[in-house]
């Protein structure tokens, strides 16, 4: 069968491959950290610098990691997808990007951008914001990552919604399901008459939801499920 529309959401797991570590688990991001410190408005509120260096540290591990072979299978499926495509992802790195991926919105942010919260606007960032560097465009000292915290709205939710109301095929990889609204897009794209399909490394908060699950590492699993998907391309 072919699916000419596809909508795939990825999460934390797609970029663990590549030593980004993931938020939840033994090993995970906010091991030593606990999430209302450092993911929610109140806690920049609370204690700016120690979210800024936060986020600071995670930004310049960037310049350390590469995309694996399954960011590079994606960016392999949007260059040769003849068909609508959407990469909704919940990272905030630049993996993606690197591994070819241009139809790619990044719903909860990028660790590479700065937002202004005086003058709104946004500004490509690859240094350090801990010291509370001046706004380029209006010289507030008011940046902030561009980071969807808890509470805040995710970015693009009304073209991804759109793409979900549309897809023939959904797939969430590497994402423990434990983080709304991305959570609800399997319901929403099986409302939809969606095929939904789940790739992880171990069974999610939301499998049961998938009409199929596979597990295994994203980097064997992506790569495999992109070959599947051109090799029955629609013409
Ligand atoms: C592998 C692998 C390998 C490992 N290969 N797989 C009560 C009920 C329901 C909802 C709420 C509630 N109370 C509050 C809410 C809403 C809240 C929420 O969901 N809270 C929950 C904790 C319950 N959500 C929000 O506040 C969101 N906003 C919102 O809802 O606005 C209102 C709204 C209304 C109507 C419509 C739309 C919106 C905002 C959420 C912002 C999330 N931000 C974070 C932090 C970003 C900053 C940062 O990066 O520091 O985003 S939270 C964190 O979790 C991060 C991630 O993007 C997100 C998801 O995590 P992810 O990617 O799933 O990672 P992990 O670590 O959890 O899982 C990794 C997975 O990979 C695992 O499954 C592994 O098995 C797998 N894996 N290696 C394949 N090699």
């Amino acid at each position: 069968m072919s699916y000419p529309r596809i909508v795939i959401l990825t999460g934390a797991g797609i970029s663990a491959e590549s030593g980004v570590p993931t938020f939840r688990g033994p090993d995970g991001l906010w091991e030593g950290h606990r999430v209302e410190d450092v993911a929610t408005p109140e806690a920049f509120r609370r204690n700016p610098a120690l979210v800024q260096a936060f986020y600071d540290a995670r930004r310049a591990r960037l310049a350390e990691v590469r995309p694996n072979a399954a960011h590079l299978a994606l960016g392999r499926l949007d260059r040769e997808w003849p068909g609508d495509l959407l990469i909704v992802t919940q990272n905030v790195d630049d993996l993606h990007e690197r591994g070819g991926a241009r139809r790619l919105l990044h719903m909860h942010g990028e660790l590479l951008s700065a937002w202004c919260t005086a003058c709104d606007a946004r500004h490509r960032w690859t240094g350090p914001l801990a010291g509370f560097p001046p706004c380029p465009a209006c010289s507030a000292r008011a940046l902030r990552p561009d980071i969807v915290w808890f509470g805040e709205m995710p970015y693009g939710m009304d073209r991804i919604l759109d793409a979900l109301a549309a897809c023939d095929l959904f797939v969430a990889i590497g994402t423990s399901g434990q983080v709304y609204p991305a959570a609800g897009f399997v319901e929403t794209a099986r409302a939809a008459g969606a095929r939904t399909l789940e790739l992880n490394l171990d069974p999610s908060a939301m499998s049961e939801r998938f009409h199929e699950r596979r597990l295994g590492p994203a980097g064997t699993l992506v790569p495999a499920l992109v070959d599947e998907l051109l090799a029955r391309a629609p013409a």
